[in-house]
């Protein structure tokens, strides 16, 4: 596996929410903490959730958003950084709504999911900025309402890409190209359950590329990589691009 890391002319690394797992980052589908374990994150992660009760899940995101201040880059996002110096091209795609692979470094990161730290206004779309500062985290299932936009007093929301939402087109776009255009794939800390995201690793088998999985679970990649790393990605991919 090495010498088609070392003879690749473009890499694609893909990961998601288990890449931040080392971080301290929740994944979407581990057991939830406190007042989110009573929620499927799938059903606070819809603009119709938020239609119905802005300030439960403003408070959900308020206390992911702590947790994302609080942690710090992991070794696994700091040997993909560095990726980027040891090969001709790297492009990373990320399902993640978190800063960590631009805190570790990489640069450009196409986000196909958004990202948390870029909220806007709900109804114009006017970009807003957080106060400085960690947030009370209202784990205790505390609702917080969301802040009003300056400019059309609608509620300001996260700025992820919701389910039943459509992925920013032009992120979407790059992230197909390069599927299709790489000669390698590491799909990194992913259940490749959400769509159209969970397409990418077989469009670049398609084309011909080879794909490496890391996750010390199964998925639905197992199937199609080329190979699987059942570790967890801090440990193995430090170890396996050294
Ligand atoms: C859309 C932002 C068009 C919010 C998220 C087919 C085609 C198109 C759409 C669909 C389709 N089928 C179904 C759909 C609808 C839907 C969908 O996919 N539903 C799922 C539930 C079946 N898709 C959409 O709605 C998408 N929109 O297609 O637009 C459209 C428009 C209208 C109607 C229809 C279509 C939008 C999807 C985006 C949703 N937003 N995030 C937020 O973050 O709050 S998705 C959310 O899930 C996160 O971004 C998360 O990253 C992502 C995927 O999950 P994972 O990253 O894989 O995380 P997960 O927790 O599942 O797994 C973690 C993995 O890490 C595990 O495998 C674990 O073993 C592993 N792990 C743990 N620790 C470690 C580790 N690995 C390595 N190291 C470790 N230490």
């Amino acid at each position: 596996m090495l010498a088609t890391l070392r003879e690749a002319r473009h890499v694609v690394v893909l990961t998601g929410a288990g890449v931040s797992a080392e971080s301290g980052v929740p994944t979407f589908r581990d057991a939830q903490t406190g007042l989110w374990a009573r929620y499927d994150a799938t059903a606070l992660a819809t603009p119709e959730a938020f239609r119905a009760d802005p300030a439960l899940v403003w408070g959900w995101y308020e206390w992911r958003r702590a947790a994302v201040l609080r942690a710090a880059p992991n070794p696994a996002h700091t040997a993909i950084a560095a990726l980027a110096g040891q090969v001709p091209a790297l492009t990373v795609i990320t399902q993640n709504v978190d800063d960590l692979h631009e805190r570790a470094g990489s640069a450009p990161v196409i986000h196909l999911h958004g990202r948390l730290m870029k909220p806007r206004c709900f109804r114009c779309g006017t970009a807003w900025r957080y106060p400085a500062g960690i947030p009370d985290e209202p784990e205790g299932g505390r609702r917080v309402a969301p802040p009003d936009c300056p400019r059309c007093a609608g509620p300001i929301r996260p700025g992820v890409v919701w389910f039943g939402e459509s992925l920013p087109a032009d992120e979407w776009q790059s992230a197909l190209a390069a599927a299709a255009g790489c000669d390698l794939m590491l799909a990194v800390g992913t259940s490749a359950l959400v769509y159209p995201a969970a397409e990418l690793p077989q469009i670049a088998v398609n084309s011909g590329a080879t794909l490496v999985q890391i996750n010390p679970q199964a998925t639905s990649l197992d199937g199609i990589a080329h190979w699987n790393l059942p570790g967890a990605a801090g440990i193995t991919l430090p170890a396996l691009l050294q």
